[in-house]
């Protein structure tokens, strides 16, 4: 892997800061784009603007079969047995809402049995786990708080790594759905969650897996996994903001109410009754960003001519050189120490707020997030206030994680 080649498609990181060479490791809140990514969109305003689904003419079919490919694309990406298991969302935080909404609403009023569970059977409970994301909490807990039922949350040890055993127990109190992060977001730990499927379909519950942190570094094979639900973000993983995928399996898709009303999710309409339109577009209603879900497809394509297994062990590499080169700095604290982990690391560092170091090495161009990272509980889990994370993407480099040391180790001295 030539990363050099790599970061001239990435005009982006070229770029200095305050008079320094721009280090770029926030890429667990959103990667950076490469060219491709940028003109694929580009073209569509320049050459193929139009609303699908909508037009008999020219561009409205064109547009309409870019969508729809772009739509295959994602399915052979994280091998869905069908390509309309596939819904095109905002993001995960979207995709999250519309089963959290779509879920309950659909047991709460008909009162049928016909998804696997219904919220008339108590006690009706969702379980996630202590490392969630507030996306993959709030969606849960508003849910369980309107229709009457209990949030569960499987913990984690000091490590950051889940608790299987916990896990299991709470299986056994019959949660009917359970949601998870595939890769924590401030830990970075990968959670076993296939084993965790595996489990949770053992006692009858449906399995929701939030991979906004998985999809840019691991292959995703859903049928392998046996998810019910699998959502993530495009602009986690080199694609434009606003598009995201919800991939369900067919047979619950087929049997959830519609989350939003409006545009072509419909069949017919009267002032009396409306019928849906087929999967996916009953769950797709108004006018999608068709200009980013193409550049999601380019994204997809951009890393399916990379060896991914490259990448893999590239970014493992960064990560663990990261941990050890920062180990030595006194009064570190790694926060999230799983055997299993991707992406990132996170830390504190004894009598140092997260906030001032952040801004001390921003000033010298790393650029890095700190705070709770919109996961609020794992910082009252570990009783601190929050973390510096640095996160990393295919670009990045051990030179840029020996600027990151050296800048922490500076700005550590300058704030004792
Ligand atoms: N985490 C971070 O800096 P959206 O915003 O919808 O694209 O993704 C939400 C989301 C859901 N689950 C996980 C595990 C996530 O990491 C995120 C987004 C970013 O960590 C922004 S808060």
């Amino acid at each position: 892997m030539d990363i050099n080649e790599i970061r001239k498609q990435f005009p982006v990181l070229d770029q200095q800061v305050y008079g320094k060479p721009l280090v770029y490791l926030d890429n667990a809140a959103t990667t950076q784009k490469p060219l491709c990514v940028i003109e694929r969109e580009r073209d569509y305003y320049l050459h193929e603007n139009c609303n699908i689904h909508r037009g008999v003419h020219y561009l409205s079919q064109m547009a309409t079969e870019a969508y729809e490919h772009a739509r295959q694309t994602v399915a052979r990406f994280i091998n869905a047995k069908e390509t309309h298991e596939i819904v095109f969302t905002r993001g995960t935080t979207e995709s999250l809402n519309l089963l959290a909404t779509s879920l309950g609403t659909e047991n709460g009023k008909r009162k049928t049995e016909s998804l696997p569970f219904s919220v008339f059977r108590f006690p009706f409970s969702v379980l996630i786990t202590a490392m969630e994301h507030h996306s993959n909490l709030v969606p849960w807990q508003q849910m369980v708080q309107r229709c009457g039922g209990q949030l569960l949350v499987a913990p984690m040890d000091d490590n950051g790594v889940l608790d299987l055993q916990a896990y299991e127990d709470l299986l056994k109190q019959g949660p009917q759905i359970v949601a998870m992060a595939h890769v924590s977001n401030t830990l970075g730990t990968v959670n076993p969650v296939k084993e965790m499927i595996r489990m949770a379909h053992q006692y009858g519950a449906i399995t929701v897996v939030d991979g906004a942190q998985s999809i840019a570094h691991l292959p995703i094979d859903v049928q392998d996994l046996d998810c019910d639900f699998f959502v993530f973000s495009g602009h986690k993983m080199y694609a434009p903001m606003g598009i995201g995928c919800l991939y369900g399996k067919t047979e619950w898709l087929e049997k959830m109410s519609p989350y939003q009303f409006g545009g072509e999710m419909v069949d017919t309409v009267s002032f009396e009754r409306t019928t849906f339109n087929k999967l996916p577009f009953k769950f797709e209603a108004g006018t999608p960003n068709v200009g980013a879900a193409l550049g999601l497809e380019t994204a997809i394509q951009f890393l399916e001519n990379l060896d991914r297994k490259a990448v893999e062990e590239h970014e493992t590499l960064l990560v663990k050189t990261a941990v050890e080169k920062l180990s030595a700095i006194e009064g570190m604290r790694f926060i999230g120490q799983a055997p299993e982990r991707s992406g990132l690391v996170s830390f504190i560092i004894d009598g140092i707020h997260p906030y001032d170091l952040g801004t001390i090495i921003d000033k010298m161009g790393v650029a890095v997030r700190t705070g709770h990272h919109c996961a609020e509980p794992v910082m009252t889990r570990f009783g601190i206030p929050g973390t510096v994370r640095a996160s990393f993407a295919l670009y990045n480099t051990l030179e840029e994680v020996d600027v990151l040391v050296k800048a922490v180790t500076r700005a550590a001295n300058m704030l004792r």
